[in-house]
């Protein structure tokens, strides 16, 4: 009976040693589930690589995408954890060929094998203009690129505007967020860029975004405590709280305001006055 216990011990000794050494202080740390929330939006392969790209709907949208991608290995199967990644969005118009406002491609952990970026489809597809993306990623030196279509359908909301100020700049603005909006003060978020030139798209700062949500089907009534969206440091999205009191459907009228205080697109909205020429709208 001793000998049980003492083997019943050591036995117990011996599990909590294995379990404790199971994982050395330099081992990498695994993302739990890098896909998490992730669904594919397609492979594209090149004859060394197969380039998944992700989002959270795994679709692409007009406006801004939150984008995920990981590069596997053909040969090894393995993923590549430490590429430099770029891309290039094109539209390909009747006329001309033009990009959209995106961010550098980054790594989200060392460890891990996702990339991120977003990426502001300002214009849909039509039968016969489309967009496309290029990849462009080298490893150890070596340089590799993928292209591939990406569908950019049309919507019948405004989550995406592009227009000239009154200043002469060309703007393009998109609704980042809320994604899912509730009967409550939601964070906003919206990006600002400034077309450089066809190719060229970089984030304006020290702006203002002025809001004014209105429910056009119910006497075009607004809501208390929206805040105007501003940077809180710059090359980044504006923040502000949007109140929307009823599920329905919304039309996010807007102003863009210099840091002078001019305006360069939108009105207020009054009795006269409706609605302004710049907004985004949605139905919740
Ligand atoms: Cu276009």
């Amino acid at each position: 009976m001793k000998n049980l216990f003492k083997s019943i011990f050591v036995l117990f000794i011996v599990s909590l040693t294995v379990l404790s050494c199971s994982r050395t202080s330099d081992e990498p740390v695994m993302p739990a589930n890098e896909l998490q929330d992730l669904v594919k939006i397609k492979e594209i392969s090149n004859d060394t690589h197969i380039i998944e790209l992700y989002s959270a709907t795994g679709t692409t949208v007009l406006g801004y995408n939150d984008l995920k991608m990981r590069i596997k290995n053909k040969a090894t199967n393995q993923y590549e954890k430490n590429a430099s990644v770029s891309w290039m969005p094109l539209m390909h118009m009747a006329m001309m060929a033009h990009a959209a406002p995106r961010s550098a491609v980054t790594k989200i952990t060392p460890d891990g094998t996702l990339y991120t970026g977003y990426i502001v489809f300002q214009m849909p597809q039509n039968a016969s203009e489309y967009w496309d993306l290029k990849i462009d990623y080298t490893i150890n030196g070596t340089a590799y690129s993928v292209t591939s279509t990406v569908d950019v359908p049309a919507s019948t909301k405004t989550k995406v505007t592009s227009f000239l100020g009154t200043d002469n700049v060309k703007y393009v603005m998109a609704f980042i967020e809320p994604k899912t909006p509730k009967v409550a003060i939601n964070d906003l978020s919206v990006g600002v860029w400034k077309m450089e030139d066809m190719m060229n798209f970089s984030v304006v700062d020290g702006y203002t975004v002025k809001v004014d949500p209105r429910m056009t089907g119910m006497g075009n009534h607004t809501s208390p405590n929206n805040v105007d969206a501003k940077q809180t440091a710059a090359g980044q999205f504006y923040k502000g709280k949007l109140s929307l009191t009823m599920t329905g459907y919304w039309k996010i009228n807007l102003q863009l305001q210099k840091p002078d205080g001019t305006i360069v697109k939108g009105e207020e909205v009054t009795a006269a006055n409706p609605e302004s020429s710049l907004y985004f709208d949605f139905e919740f």
